[in-house]
């Protein structure tokens, strides 16, 4: 991608030019002091790992307005005389933004790009025109497009949801949301497709019925599925686990369940997981967790970097700054042979007490250095024998004889106790717990 700034007719972030790298002696807000794009760590460049994406719904919609108040931030290309110009001049500030942060990926909803029109033609012909706009920028800037979805949640029509929604009206209104939006993520290059159902669960289970909801979910993303391929979509279609939030409960709840339920409908082929830190803090899980079992299960496809607030259950999606989730997430990545056509996607809004516009260079860039030095620890982490070996030594007795006999599906529970009374009382084997996670952390603070 260019390393030169974009500037269409107006500059949106006067006094802030190409964030440059400055190494961790740097005392400048504006400066990475971790991330080094073409750094080669493992093999590969910080920005081939990372690829980082900003978002434009909470990076340029977001004013910081919470279910207590209005927004507290006035963004220029928000004072536009009609919402067509300003979603013009938003597309603007966001490709200045994007070269000027340095990011290779954006990430955007239908109606975060073009404004919603009163009928689904006229809905088509906004998105159309800023369409048409985005490629140029792309083109002008070379930064690509991660991910591509529609917004099935925010407008009244979507209260029951979308894809799940009781009243064959709304669904067939869903269908026609994302036809068009993947019409848009194929015309821009999308390298995936985000389903995150934000209103597909329930409120009530008395009035709903479950079964036949689930079962239109499938239907529908089967049919999105088919209708992507049939354009010419290549890339990976992504769920997007939440537990909660709108709905008192959401049916993507975590990465196990999503799993059982893109295996059970034979959609693993197609479609992965897209999994938000905050999602899974609100499942109950850690990041970490969540990660791992779309990695165990072949599925991670691409990452929400965010985080919660420990103290709440709330989706607050603030910047990540946590190194442990950082570390740890990364580890996670790298055992996974990395994101593939996945990335890095800063799915998080300022905090509504953070007003300057340099605010939002700021967030991204701590976000960036958080995950690059998630990356160099998760890499002395990973290519450390004692961390490699300890898992390889636990699982041992696996390897070989009746253990490896038991893997291969060999022995049956009468054998399994033929074996038991022959041998004697096992032996206790220390999980060494502490000492790995001491390791991680003496790793954490060692030199990079
Ligand atoms: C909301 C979700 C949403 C998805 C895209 O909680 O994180 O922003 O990422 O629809
Ligand atoms: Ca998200
Ligand atoms: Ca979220």
């Amino acid at each position: 991608m260019t390393q030169t700034p974009f500037t269409g007719d107006t500059e949106y972030f006067p006094g802030i030019g190409a964030i440059p790298y400055e190494g961790p002696g740097s005392d400048n807000p504006l400066a990475f002091k971790a991330y080094d794009a073409d750094r080669v760590v493992a093999g590969k460049t910080m920005a081939e790992h990372l690829r980082f994406a900003v978002c434009l719904w909470h990076t340029f919609h977001g004013t910081g307005n919470d279910p207590f108040g209005p927004g507290t931030r006035e963004y220029a290309w928000n004072a536009a005389a009609t919402p067509l110009d300003a979603a013009r001049q938003r597309l603007d500030a966001a490709f200045e933004f994007f070269t000027k942060l340095g990011v290779p990926f954006w990430c955007f909803h239908d109606f975060d790009l073009a404004p919603e029109g009163d009928s689904v033609a006229a809905s088509e012909a906004n998105l159309a025109t800023m369409v048409e706009l985005a490629g140029e920028r792309q083109t002008e800037t070379g930064v690509e497009l991660l991910w591509g979805t529609a917004n099935l949640f925010t407008h009244p029509r979507y209260m029951n949801g979308g894809a799940t929604n009781p009243d064959f009206s709304v669904v067939a209104r869903a269908g026609a949301q994302v036809k068009a939006a993947l019409d848009a993520t194929v015309a821009l290059g999308g390298r995936n497709y985000v389903f995150w159902g934000g209103r597909e669960g329930y409120a009530c289970l008395f009035n709903t019925d479950t079964k036949r909801e689930l079962d239109h979910f499938a239907t529908f993303l089967t049919q999105a599925r088919d209708y992507g391929r049939s354009i010419g979509f290549e890339g990976t279609f992504l769920i997007e686990p939440k537990p909660m939030e709108p709905m008192h409960h959401q049916y993507d709840f975590d990465a196990q369940t999503v799993t059982g339920f893109l295996r059970h409908h034979g959609l693993a082929g197609d479609f992965k997981l897209n999994i938000e830190a905050n999602h899974a803090t609100l499942s109950g899980h850690t990041f970490a967790h969540d990660l791992r079992m779309a990695a165990d299960a072949g599925l991670l496809g691409s990452i929400d970097a965010n985080r919660g607030n420990p103290q709440n259950g709330w989706d607050t999606d603030q910047f990540p700054t946590d190194m442990n989730d950082a570390v740890q997430a990364m580890i996670v990545v790298l055992e996974a042979g990395g994101l593939g056509a996945g990335g890095l996607n800063f799915d998080a809004k300022l905090r509504r007490e953070s007003t300057d516009l340099e605010d939002l260079f700021i967030a991204h860039i701590g976000g960036m250095d958080a995950f690059a030095r998630g990356l160099l620890v998760a890499d002395r982490v990973v290519s450390h024998p004692r961390y490699r070996n300890l898992r390889a030594e636990r699982y041992a007795s696996f390897d070989s004889g009746d253990g490896a006999a038991f893997e291969r599906g060999e022995l049956g529970l009468a054998q399994l106790r033929d074996l038991a009374a022959a041998a004697s009382e096992p032996a206790r084997i220390s999980g060494k717990q502490e000492r790995v996670e001491n390791l991680i952390n003496d790793l954490m603070f060692s030199e990079d």
